[in-house]
C-alpha cells in the first residue's frame, strides 16, 4: 500500500477493483463503512456481485479480463472532462517531460519488439534530453512529443463506447463511476484504489496496477490521506516476505538479484549497471555492501569484493510455473515445500503433479499432511508404485505457538507474542531454518570446495540456542555500525566500504542506535494514541524509516502547503517539515522551491519539489518502461471468447509461451464461456488451515461452481444439481449454484457468459472437493509471471 489501513477513512472516494475485501479483507472494511459514514461514495466494479459490492454505492460488472479497457475508459473520460489535478501533474508527474522521437506505438506493438524473444528491447522508451542530460520539458503539455500528449493520443481509443463493448460494463454503470472517481481530481478531494487479487492474476496483471497508477497520478490522488494504489495484501505476512526476497529476482529490500550476465559479473559492474544518477536509489551500492557484510560477515573484505561472487547468479527464470515446468522436465530433482500446498494452489495442478513425480525428495513442512504432501497417493489419482520420490514431513507449529514479527499491508512491521506451547514436535519454522543451516555448516566445516567455501563464509550469528535469538535477528535486519558494535540509526547511514551491515536496508531504522544491551525493537511498540490524520506513528514500525503515506511530499502544494485543510498531513511551517503528522518523504530539510543541484547525484539532484524520490527523475511516472510497455495497453487473457478490439494482438507480446505435455489452450469455439477464480469467507486458500477444522468444513462443505440463471436455463441446470466444469486442461465436478451474483455479458455484440467458482477444495481434510485449479493454464504476467487464475474459458454441463 502507498498508504495505510486506518488512511483509508480519509478518502471521498473509494474504488475497490480486483478484490472482495468484505470477504478477503473484512478489517479494512470497517475503514470503508467509516469513509462511508464520513460521506465518501463507494464503487465496487467486479465481474460477479460479491459481498462488497452490497456496500457499495455504485456497483460496476465487468468481464474477467478486461480491467485496462475499464481503467482506460477512466483515463479517457478524465482528461476529456478536464477533470485532471493539473497543478500536480504538470509539477509532480513526468506528463511534461518530452519522449524519444522514435518512440512508437503501432497497432498493439509498442516500438523495440523482436518477436522471436518475444520481449522488447526499451532503449527508444526515454526522454529528450539536452548536451548536460537534463530532461526537456514543455509544462504547457501542449507539445506533440511530451508524455501527456502521447498518452492522451494512446488513450483516445478507449472511448467509452469501445469500452463498454469490451468489458460489458452497462453504459449507464461505467459513467456513474467514472463521474464518481473522476471527481476527486477536484484540488483538495481525493480518491483511492483498493485492490487484490483481482487485478494481478492476469498476462498484463502489472499493467492492471501500472493503469490503477496512472489514474491516480492525473487525479492527483498518490501521497495524500485517503488516496493511493493500495495493495491488499493476501497472507499475513506475505508483504514481510517480499520485502525479505522470497522472490527469486530480488534480494532483501527490492535490489536486483544478480544475474549471470556481463551486467553483472562483478560488484564493479553490478553497481554501475544498477545504480541510477538520480534519485534514492543512487544510495544502492550502500545497501548491497551492508548486505553482503551481514550475509558473510568478516570473510566479506574489499579485497574480496565483500564476496559478491557468492551470491547465486539467476541465470533463469525461478517463478512458479518455470519451477514446475523445470521439475516436469527432470531438471529439478528436490523441493522444500514450506508452508505451501501448490497441488491445490499452483496453476494446471495436473501438470505439476507429474512434476513431483520426478522429485527423488521432498519436504513438506507444514502443521498438516496436505495435497502437496499426499500427491503420490492413490487418493490423489497416483499409482505409489510408479513413484520413486521419498517425503518427509516435518511438523511445523502454528502462528501463535511462536514467536516474531509480521509485516501487513500498511507495511507496519508488527511483533507477535507466542500465545501457547507447540503442541508434540511441531516446531518453528525460525527453529527449523536455524538448525537446518547450523547442521549444513558442520557437515560442510573444512571443506575447501567452492560449496563448502561459500557455507563456510556464511555469517549466521543468532545466538547459541537451540532457538534462534529474535533479538539477534531484529539488530541484524536493522543494521550494525561495525566501527561500533551499536546498531545504526537507519539507512542514511549504511556506507559501501564495509563498514557497516544490514540485513534489509528498507527495514533499517526497526532497531535504532542500540548497544549491546539495549533493547528497542519498534516492531513492538504499541502505543495507540493519534499522532495527528490517523497515523499512530508510535504503534509498531512501518518501512521506510516509519512513514506512513508513501510520497507524501505530494500531499502538499508547490509552497508546501496542504492542498486541503481535511486532507492535511506534512507542511511546510517556514523553517522544517517536521512538525507535521507523519514523517516525510523527503530529504526532510530541503524547503518547497530549492532548486535542483544541476547534475548532482541522488537528491541532490532533485528539486524541493520532487515528490517521487525514488524515481531518478522525481516525478511520477505516468511513462514508464515495463516489460511490456511504458503505458498500459489492453490485451485479451491467453484464452479469451473475443478477439482484441485495440489492436490485431490478442495476446500480451511480451509473456512467455509455455508449450509441451499438457499446455494445451483452450478455443473459444469449445470453451465458450468465461471462468474466474476466487476466495470465501469460511476458507483459507488451499484449505489446510481451514477444512482440517469441523466448524469451518460445516459451514462451507462442498465445492461448488456460481452460474447465471439464464446460464443454467440454457444448460437444464438446476440449483445444487452436479455439473463437470471443463476447460482444456481437463474436467472437474462441483455442485451448481445458480445465482443472480453473475448475468451474461454482452461483449462485443455477442452474448458471452461468465462463471466462477471458489479454489478452496482438495482431496485431504474433512471436507473435500475437486481442485479448481485443475483447469487454469501454465501461462503468466509479463512482469512478474503470476499465473493467470482469474481468466480462462472452459464450459459446464449437467454430470449424469
Ligand atoms: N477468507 C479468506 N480471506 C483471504 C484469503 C482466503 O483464502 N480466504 N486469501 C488471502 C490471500 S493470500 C489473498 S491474495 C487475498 C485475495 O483477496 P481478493 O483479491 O479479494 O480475492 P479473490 O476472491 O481471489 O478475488 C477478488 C475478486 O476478483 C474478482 N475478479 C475476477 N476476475 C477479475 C478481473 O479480471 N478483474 C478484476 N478487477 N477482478 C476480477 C473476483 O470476482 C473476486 O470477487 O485474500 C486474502 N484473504
Ligand atoms: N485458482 C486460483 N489459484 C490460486 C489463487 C486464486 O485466486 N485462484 N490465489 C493464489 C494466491 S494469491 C496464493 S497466496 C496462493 C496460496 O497458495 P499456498 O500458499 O500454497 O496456500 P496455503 O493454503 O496458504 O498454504 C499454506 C500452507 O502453509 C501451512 N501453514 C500455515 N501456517 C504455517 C506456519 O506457521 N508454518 C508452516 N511451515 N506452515 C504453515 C498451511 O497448513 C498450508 O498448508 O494460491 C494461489 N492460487
Ligand atoms: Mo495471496
Amino acid at each position: 500500500m502507498t498508504n495505510h489501513w486506518n488512511d483509508i477513512q480519509h478518502t471521498d472516494c473509494a474504488l475497490i477493483i480486483g478484490a472482495n475485501p468484505a470477504e478477503n479483507h473484512p478489517i479494512s472494511m470497517k475503514f470503508v463503512q467509516k469513509a462511508k459514514e464520513r460521506g465518501a461514495t463507494v464503487i465496487s466494479a467486479d465481474p460477479r456481485y460479491t459481498r462488497t459490492s452490497t456496500q457499495a454505492h455504485i456497483y460496476a460488472p465487468f468481464r474477467s479480463g478486461t480491467d485496462i479497457p475499464l481503467i482506460g475508459g477512466l483515463i479517457h473520460y478524465a482528461i476529456e472532462n478536464d477533470l485532471i489535478h493539473k497543478e500536480y501533474v504538470v509539477n509532480y508527474t513526468n506528463a511534461s517531460f518530452l519522449v524519444n522521437e522514435d518512440y512508437q506505438f503501432n497497432d498493439g506493438i509498442f516500438s523495440g519488439y523482436d518477436e522471436n524473444s518475444r520481449s522488447y528491447d526499451q532503449s527508444t522508451w526515454t526522454f529528450q534530453t539536452d548536451e548536460d542530460g537534463n530532461i526537456l520539458k514543455d509544462e504547457t503539455l501542449q507539445h506533440p512529443r511530451s508524455v501527456y500528449q502521447l498518452m492522451k493520443e494512446h488513450y483516445s481509443r478507449y472511448d467509452v463506447d469501445t469500452v463498454c463493448s469490451v468489458t460489458g460494463t452497462p453504459k449507464e454503470d461505467f459513467l456513474k463511476m467514472a463521474e464518481a472517481f473522476c471527481a476527486t481530481g477536484q484540488v483538495g478531494k481525493s480518491g483511492t484504489i483498493m485492490y487484490a487479487m483481482g487485478t494481478t492474476q492476469h498476462t498484463v496483471g502489472s499493467q492492471n496496477v501500472r493503469a490503477y497508477g496512472l489514474i491516480q497520478l492525473l487525479l492527483g490522488n498518490i501521497g495524500v490521506p485517503g488516496g493511493g494504489v493500495n495493495a491488499m495484501r493476501g497472507e499475513c505476512n506475505v508483504q514481510g516476505s517480499t520485502d525479505m526476497a522470497l522472490l527469486f529476482h530480488i534480494l532483501p529490500g527490492y535490489l536486483p538479484a544478480p544475474t549471470g550476465t556481463e551486467r553483472h559479473k562483478d560488484l564493479a559492474s553490478y553497481n554501475k549497471n544498477e545504480t541510477p544518477h538520480g534519485g534514492w536509489w543512487n544510495n544502492r551500492p550502500k545497501y548491497l555492501v551492508s548486505l553482503l557484510k551481514a550475509w558473510y560477515g568478516d570473510a566479506a573484505t574489499k579485497e574480496n569484493d565483500f564476496l559478491y561472487d557468492y551470491l547465486p547468479k539467476n541465470s533463469r527464470n525461478s517463478s512458479h510455473i518455470s519451477l514446475f515446468e523445470a521439475m516436469y522436465d527432470g531438471d529439478i530433482k528436490g523441493m522444500l515445500v514450506w508452508g505451501q500446498n501448490p497441488i491445490v494452489g499452483g496453476p494446471n495442478t495436473t501438470k505439476e503433479q507429474k512434476a513431483m513425480e520426478n522429485l527423488d525428495w521432498l519436504v513438506a513442512i507444514d502443521l498438516w499432511e496436505t495435497e502437496t504432501a499426499a500427491f503420490w497417493k492413490q487418493k490423489a489419482g497416483s499409482n505409489p508404485e510408479s513413484i520413486n520420490t521419498e517425503v518427509f514431513m516435518l511438523p511445523a507449529c502454528g502462528p501463535y505457538e511462536k514467536e516474531g514479527a509480521v509485516t501487513n499491508s500498511s507495511r507496519w512491521k508488527q511483533f507477535r507474542w507466542k500465545a501457547l506451547e507447540p503442541k508434540g514436535e511441531a516446531k518453528a519454522d525460525a527453529w527449523i531454518c536455524h538448525n537446518l543451516a547450523k547442521r549444513v555448516k558442520k557437515l560442510y566445516q573444512g571443506d575447501n570446495s567452492t560449496k563448502g567455501n561459500i557455507i563456510n563464509a556464511l555469517n549466521w550469528s543468532f545466538g547459541d540456542g537451540d532457538y534462534p535469538s529474535n533479538d539477534l535477528i531484529n539488530r541484524e535486519i536493522n543494521g550494525y555500525d561495525l566501527t561500533t558494535g551499536k546498531t545504526v540509526l537507519n539507512f542514511t547511514q549504511l556506507q559501501d566500504d564495509g563498514t557497516t551491515s544490514c540485513g534489509n536496508w528498507i527495514y533499517s531504522g526497526v532497531y535504532p542506535d542500540a548497544g549491546p544491551d539495549e533493547e528497542k525493537n519498534r516492531a513492538k511498540d504499541r502505543d495507540n494514541k493519534d499522532t495527528g490524520m490517523e497515523n499512530y506513528l508510535n504503534w509498531s514500525f512501518a518501512w521506510p524509516l516509519n512513514r506512513r503515506i508513501l510520497y507524501n511530499r505530494a500531499s502538499a502544494d508547490l509552497n508546501g502547503q496542504p492542498w486541503s485543510d481535511d486532507k492535511k498531513v506534512i507542511w511546510w511551517d517556514g523553517e522544517t517539515w517536521a512538525n507535521s503528522y507523519d514523517v516525510p518523504d523527503f530529504a526532510a530539510v530541503k524547503a518547497p522551491g530549492t532548486p535542483a543541484e544541476p547534475g548532482a547525484p541522488a537528491l541532490a539532484g532533485h528539486s524541493g519539489d520532487d515528490p517521487f524520490i525514488m524515481n531518478a527523475h522525481g516525478h511520477g511516472g505516468l511513462f514508464a518502461p515495463m516489460n511490456d510497455g511504458p503505458f498500459p495497453e489492453h490485451y485479451e487473457p491467453y484464452e479469451s471468447p473475443v478477439p482484441n478490439a485495440f489492436s490485431s494482438v490478442d495476446l500480451n507480446p511480451a509473456v512467455v509461451i509455455w508449450t509441451g505435455d499438457y499446455n494445451e489452450k483452450g478455443d473459444r469455439s469449445q470453451f465458450p464461456i468465461v471462468v474466474t477464480t476466487y476466495r470465501l469467507t469460511e476458507h483459507w486458500q488451499s484449505g489446510s488451515m481451514t477444512r482440517n477444522l469441523e466448524w469451518l468444513s460445516e459451514l462451507q462443505g462442498h465445492m461448488f461452481v456460481e452460474l447465471s440463471e439464464e446460464l443454467a436455463e440454457e444448460k437444464g441446470i438446476k440449483n445444487k444439481d452436479k455439473v463437470v466444469i471443463s476447460s482444456a486442461r481437463g474436467e472437474i465436478e462441483a455442485y451448481a449454484m445458480v445465482t443472480k451474483r453473475f448475468k451474461p455479458y454482452t461483449i462485443r455484440g455477442e452474448k458471452v457468459h461468465h462463471i466462477g467458482m471458489p479454489w478452496h477444495w482438495g482431496y485431504m481434510g474433512i471436507t473435500t472437493g475437486a481442485i479448481a485449479n485443475t483447469l487454469t493454464p501454465h501461462i503468466g504476467d509479463a512482469n512478474t509471471m503470476i499465473p493467470e487464475y482469474k481468466a480462462f474459458l472452459g464450459d459446464v454441463r449437467r454430470a449424469d
